[in-house]
């Protein structure tokens, strides 16, 4: 079969923060058999009028819009549409008024069984993959990422899921209680074949699943000298020889969920543990004093938020010198806890705002208690021009004697300046064509 894969973008436009989408990867790689091409419309624009067997889009809720304009088009066209990842999974009837049919969950073994179908022309409308098989067989087919433009960094997987259950995020509700990671070996053997100039990140949501997983990966990526950065949750703070074997392993940076500086707000997020680790700015001195990198996220708009505490978020950003950081207005995507609270006490002010027209990035999509839904967006809008204004960026990144190399300071920079321009690019967006 000819078959075309795409990565919808939020909008017809282009992003300077795309990365290489591993699931693109992983179905190119399992689909060798058949001839197969990809467009990331987040790097490039479709060609119009492409021709195919079978196309395939990864969608996530705020790319829904934009997914479903551009598989309605090639349906028109009588080419059968495939979508998967996070928001069919959470949505499969709303993904299939405009898909040929879906698969819910991990793409391995489900696509495979849905390629066979097609080549015999006998597709079903639902596939689902097995969320809780061993991870032992990733493969991922890179080749179709060349001459794209992508930020510079290569992207890995060691595992999937998260021990927490924070009440905003996807995670849990799409990848079940348990937590996997790959055999780190094998990891090791695909990390060769990667770009070692360029600084690997590693895209799973908590890279710290459990100690012995976590002590099996720094093992491995010690003695190969690279540098490298994740996400992690805030209790690897807890233990400071921990920190030291992270930084002798590579680990440049991290990217911390903060959240709120309010304990009520982190207990009605089920996030009260973010707090085990001691003040925040411990924690970052800890990180930066061992020459790694933050990346600071914060949400608002938890019932004891205040246009203060926006503020507050902000100052301890600055003053403890966040090398990144966002502050982002809570976002009910469905799947979450958080989305079906909100629905169900009728604070949706759009309860599908990811397919409204008059919706756009960064607007409030539910009613706050103590701030009003504008003073949330327009909060959340200027403390990210704050952070990202010219004088706070030259503080940051070089007005400290954090022990921070070449590499990371440069990197530092051309973060800073994408994560700049990318702020004034999404901001009042609207989702689709
Ligand atoms: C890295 C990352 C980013 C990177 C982008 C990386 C890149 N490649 O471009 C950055 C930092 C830029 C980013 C940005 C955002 N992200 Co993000 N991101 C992630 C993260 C942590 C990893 C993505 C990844 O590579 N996963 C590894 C691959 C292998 O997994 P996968 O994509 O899920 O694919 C598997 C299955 O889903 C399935 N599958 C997926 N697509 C398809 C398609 C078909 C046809 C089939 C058969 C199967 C299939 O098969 C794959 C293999 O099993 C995910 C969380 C996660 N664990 O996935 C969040 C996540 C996807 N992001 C999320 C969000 C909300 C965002 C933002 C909107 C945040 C914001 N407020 O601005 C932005 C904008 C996103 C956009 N589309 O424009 C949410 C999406 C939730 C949702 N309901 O849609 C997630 C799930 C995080 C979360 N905790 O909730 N993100
Ligand atoms: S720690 Fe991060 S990935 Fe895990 S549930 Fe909380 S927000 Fe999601």
């Amino acid at each position: 079969m000819n078959i075309i894969l795409i990565r919808p973008n939020m909008g017809d436009y282009r992003s300077a923060d795309a990365m290489p989408p591993l699931a693109m990867g992983i179905l190119a790689a399992r689909a060798s058999r058949h001839q197969v091409r990809f467009f990331d419309d987040k790097a490039e624009a479709i060609p119009p009028g492409l021709e195919a067997d079978l196309v395939a889009l990864s969608v996530e809720t705020f790319t829904a819009r934009r997914a479903y304009q551009i598989a309605d088009d090639f349906r028109r066209r009588g080419i059968p549409v495939v979508m998967g990842g996070y928001h069919p999974t959470f949505l499969p009837e709303e993904a299939l008024q405009h898909a040929d049919t879906i698969v819910t969950g991990d793409a391995e073994g489900a696509w495979e069984r849905l390629l066979e179908d097609a080549a015999k022309g006998r597709l079903q409308r639902i596939y689902r993959g097995d969320n809780q098989a061993r991870l032992d067989d990733i493969r991922i087919d890179r080749s179709i990422f060349a001459g794209k433009r992508y930020a510079p960094v290569e992207l890995a997987q060691y595992g999937r899921g998260c021990r927490f259950v924070c009440d905003f995020c996807s995670i849990h509700q799409f990848y079940g209680p348990r937590t996997r990671t790959r055999p780190a070996e094998q990891l090791r053997d695909e990390l060769a074949g990667l770009n070692s100039k360029r600084l690997l990140f590693f895209v799973d949501d908590n890279l710290f699943s459990s100690r012995p997983e976590l002590d099996a990966l720094l093992r491995v990526m010690t003695p190969l000298r690279r540098h490298w950065s994740c996400q992690i949750s805030i209790d690897v703070a807890r233990d400071s020889a921990l920190l030291d074997r992270l930084a002798a392993a590579g680990c440049r940076y991290v990217l911390i969920g903060f959240e709120s500086l309010e304990p009520a707000n982190l207990k009605q997020m089920r996030k009260p543990w973010n707090q085990v680790a001691g003040e925040y700015r411990r924690v970052v001195a800890a990180l930066h004093a061992r020459g790694i990198g933050i990346y600071g996220t914060f949400v608002f708009g938890y019932d004891h938020d205040t246009p203060d505490t926006i503020r507050r978020s902000l100052d301890f950003a600055l003053e403890s010198r966040l090398d990144i950081a966002n502050f982002n207005p809570l976002t009910p995507t469905p799947g979450s806890a958080l989305y079906d609270r909100l629905r169900d006490e009728g604070r949706l002010l759009s309860p599908q705002w990811w397919l409204d027209p008059d919706y756009r990035y960064g607007d409030p999509i539910f009613q706050p208690r103590q701030i009003s839904a504008g003073e949330l967006a327009e909060g959340c809008f200027e403390a990210k021009r704050a952070f990202y204004a010219w004088s706070s960026i030259v503080r940051r990144v070089f007005d400290n004697d954090t022990p921070f190399s070449w590499f990371s300071r440069s990197m530092t920079t051309v973060a800073n300046l994408i994560s700049r321009r990318e702020v004034y690019r999404k901001q009042g967006r609207s989702l689709g064509t």
